[in-house]
């Protein structure tokens, strides 16, 4: 495997995850239709990587176009969207596709969106080489947004993370895992956390919802970085924690942060289309040498990374 990108620690830090120096990697008008590129997916692809991105055009419509880069930092990003042939079923509409998820299970990628069908939901697809994309059932009924589904199958069943919601800038919202033997019919929906009470972890009060596809960590569980939501008298602030489920078992937390790993402070997460928010989507990780970058859109206006040691984010995660 190539290697991802990564910086250490910088002197003097002692936060569990610090921003690369990069930052932002993706500029917001990186494509010539781009008003905004953030909220993207990344995966290990060939020699290098691939990724599925979240470009806002500048009629500020939501699409999601596919790139490829060697190291992981410099991307060339499709100028054009991506085109859906008819996978699992007949072609369905979407009205706008955001915030794709990439999840690799056997010998396919399955992107995972927020597509709109009368309403947001969840939309799939998957391809074998980020060239042809077959698009899938829409997993759950509108309202639904953030799914994210697991690199493996739980007694032969998909499992997928998900965020029921409204139609608008839903002002709850809790996780929950659905199961399906064949990426078409889900059910077996299990309510897997809920927000916090204020008093203990006021950043993730108001809602939260899965983020990059979970890591397993031999021994400790699957490791998955989501994002909370406080709602603050200058709206929603967007931050991001982190939570290890069962390995055996995807519907039990057993340890997750009441003290956020990252949260808006640099000044492209303070400024941009939409100020305070820290949305991660991917995380690339290297087991052996103990390294997790994570991916996150910053103000909802550029792609940006946080670096971390996953021994310690997980005693991190124990430990707050
Ligand atoms: C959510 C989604 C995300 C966005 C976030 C902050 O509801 O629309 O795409 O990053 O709001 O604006």
């Amino acid at each position: 495997m190539k290697a991802i990108p990564w910086e250490d620690r910088p002197a003097g830090c002692n936060d569990p995850m610090w921003r690369s120096s990069l930052n932002p990697i993706i500029g917001r008008y990186s494509i010539p239709s781009s008003n905004s590129i953030f909220n993207s997916a990344v995966v290990p692809f060939g020699d290098g990587f691939a990724g599925v991105f979240r470009c806002d055009n500048k009629r500020v419509q939501m699409n999601i176009f596919a790139g490829f880069s060697d190291d992981g930092v410099n991307w060339r990003i499709n100028h054009e969207p991506i085109k859906f042939q008819a996978g699992n079923t007949e072609m369905i509409e979407s009205d706008y596709k955001y915030d794709p998820r990439v999840t690799k299970i056997g010998d396919r990628y399955w992107i995972t969106w927020c597509n709109g069908y009368h309403g947001p939901t969840i939309g799939i697809a998957y391809t074998y080489d980020f060239k042809e994309f077959f698009q899938c059932e829409n997993a759950f009924l509108p309202f639904n947004r953030n799914g994210v589904l697991f690199p493996a199958q739980f007694n032969g069943r998909y499992a997928m993370l998900s965020r029921p919601s409204d139609n608008g800038h839903t002002p709850f919202g809790d996780i929950y895992v659905s199961f399906s033997p064949d990426m078409k019919y889900w059910g077996e929906h299990r309510c897997l956390m809920k927000v916090t009470p204020f008093e203990e972890s006021a950043w993730q009060c108001t809602k939260i919802g899965a983020g990059s596809v979970p890591i397993l960590i031999p021994g400790e569980g699957w490791l998955m970085f989501y994002h909370g939501v406080i709602n603050t008298c200058n709206g929603f602030r967007y931050s991001m924690g982190a939570v290890i489920l069962d390995e055996n078992d995807p519907t039990k937390v057993l340890h997750r942060t009441m003290a956020y790993l990252l949260a808006p402070a640099a000044p492209y997460e303070l400024a941009g289309d939409v100020p305070d928010v820290v949305f991660p989507c991917a995380a690339l990780h290297d087991l052996e040498k103990d390294q997790v970058t994570v991916y996150y859109g910053a103000a909802d206006t550029v792609v940006c990374m946080a670096h971390g040691r996953i021994s310690e984010i997980i005693d991190y995660i124990k430990n707050n």
